[in-house]
């Protein structure tokens, strides 16, 4: 394409063009060669010579954790869009498409190791064990996250994009220097970070990137690469596949099926295990794609075609295990049952907390700015409070 705006329809109500076209044909892109996949999207298993052996514990009582864990967590994302939809939050960001990056990572985690996640990480947030009701304040607009980031080892949410790469790359520089890498393998830990492919045109990555090789600092920097940073496609952002960004900064960078959650199982132990022993950073590029818009405020059928979707449901993460699940290893229709069941469950009680989330009082935007709180915000709090007292309750 020889104009760099060919990909953004001019007019949004007009039909793609030939120019739309091909570049939305990026998403049908396979992977590449260096792909690491152990289930293939008809629910065979393959093996990696590199890979494969890690995840030789993983037999069908573990298959069947994660295709609930998948199934769970879809159901939950799909009640946010809906609650959305029904002015109950004010946004949702939906994860629909990538279960399997986020499950074949956050299963791979130890309880010591830390995570910081962008604003789609759900199904990590779930490996982590934080009930989904935690999720929906920071969508309904009541609080940032409410859950303890150090008791649960996982951070809030990072809306700002490629942020948290620094915040991650300091974390694993801690962990380094207080010698928590590289000793005792039940004690040794490593950090996880979560970030798309838009964010690493981020300024923020590069340098948590440059910071991370020279310090050693045990960081998996796990991009989940859904082809698209909102309307913005993959071409846009890069022209080497992003994996392959590591070897520049000089440390290793792996493309793994971002569908295929035990490619993704094994690559994110492997990473994490080069962490801990001392041999971080790694970059893992989780090959996957966005099924739903980037967040309810979204319209992709302004940017990108059908077709692209269409493909990338014949390749999706919990169709395939199903699939192995039944056929290669004869798991009756009793479990999936069980966890449909289990699903519709989750989502009622997701959906009746939501509704009974109580409206934060005026004074909350001002309890939790500082740790000491300044006689300046005190003064800010008392007007404030007091001009909205003079509307006598009415909000
Ligand atoms: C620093 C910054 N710039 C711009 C935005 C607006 N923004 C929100 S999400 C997004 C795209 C991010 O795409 P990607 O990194 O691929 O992650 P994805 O949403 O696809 O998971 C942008 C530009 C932001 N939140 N922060
Ligand atoms: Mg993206």
């Amino acid at each position: 394409m020889s104009d760099p705006q060919s990909w953004v329809p001019t007019d949004p109500g007009s039909a793609p063009t030939r120019e739309h076209v091909l570049s939305g044909l990026h998403g049908l892109d396979e992977g590449g060669p260096e792909l690491v996949q152990l289930l293939t999207p008809e629910g065979l298993r393959v093996d990696d010579e590199r890979f494969g052996g890690r995840v030789a514990d993983v037999g069908v009582e573990e298959l069947k954790g994660y295709y609930r864990d998948m199934v769970l967590v879809r159901r939950f994302d799909r009640e946010g869009n809906a609650l959305q939809r029904q002015g109950e939050l004010g946004i949702w960001v939906p994860l629909l498409g990538q279960e399997a990056a986020q499950i074949g990572a956050g299963r791979a985690l130890t309880s010591r190791d830390m995570v910081f996640p962008s604003y789609r990480e759900h199904g990590v947030a779930w490996c982590r064990g934080i009930d989904p009701t935690a999720l929906l304040g920071i969508f309904r607009g009541t609080d940032h996250g409410s859950w303890d980031p150090l008791e649960a080892r996982f951070h809030l949410y990072t809306i700002v994009i490629g942020n948290q790469c620094l915040n991650a790359t300091g974390y694993a520089m801690g962990q380094k220097f207080e010698g928590r890498v590289g000793g005792d393998s039940e004690t040794d830990e490593a950090t996880m970070c979560f970030f798309g492919d838009g964010a690493t045109s981020q300024g923020d990555v590069h340098e948590g990137f440059v910071w991370a090789a020279a310090f050693d600092a045990p960081v998996v920097f796990y991009c989940q690469n859904n082809q698209w940073a909102i309307s913005v496609p993959l071409e846009k952002q890069t022209r080497v596949p992003l994996f392959q960004r590591a070897r520049g900064y000089g440390f290793p960078g792996v493309r793994v099926d971002g569908n295929d959650v035990l490619a993704c199982l094994a690559v994110s132990r492997w990473a994490l295990e080069e962490c801990r022993t001392g041999n971080g950073p790694v970059l893992v590029e989780a090959f996957t794609y966005r099924m739903d818009a980037h967040t309810t405020s979204d319209d992709p059928s302004r940017y990108r075609l059908a077709d692209e979707l269409e493909l990338w449901k014949l390749k999706d993460p919990i169709e395939r295990v199903r699939v192995h699940l039944v056929r290669e290893l004869g798991v009756g229709s009793e479990f999936f049952d069980s966890v449909q069941e289990e699903s519709d469950a989750l989502a009622a009680r997701f959906r009746a907390f939501c509704l009974a989330m109580p409206d934060p009082g005026p004074e909350r935007m001002f309890s939790e700015v500082y740790a000491d709180r300044s006689a300046r915000l005190e003064a800010q709090q008392a007007d404030y409070l007091a001009y909205h007292a003079s509307f006598g309750g009415e909000r």
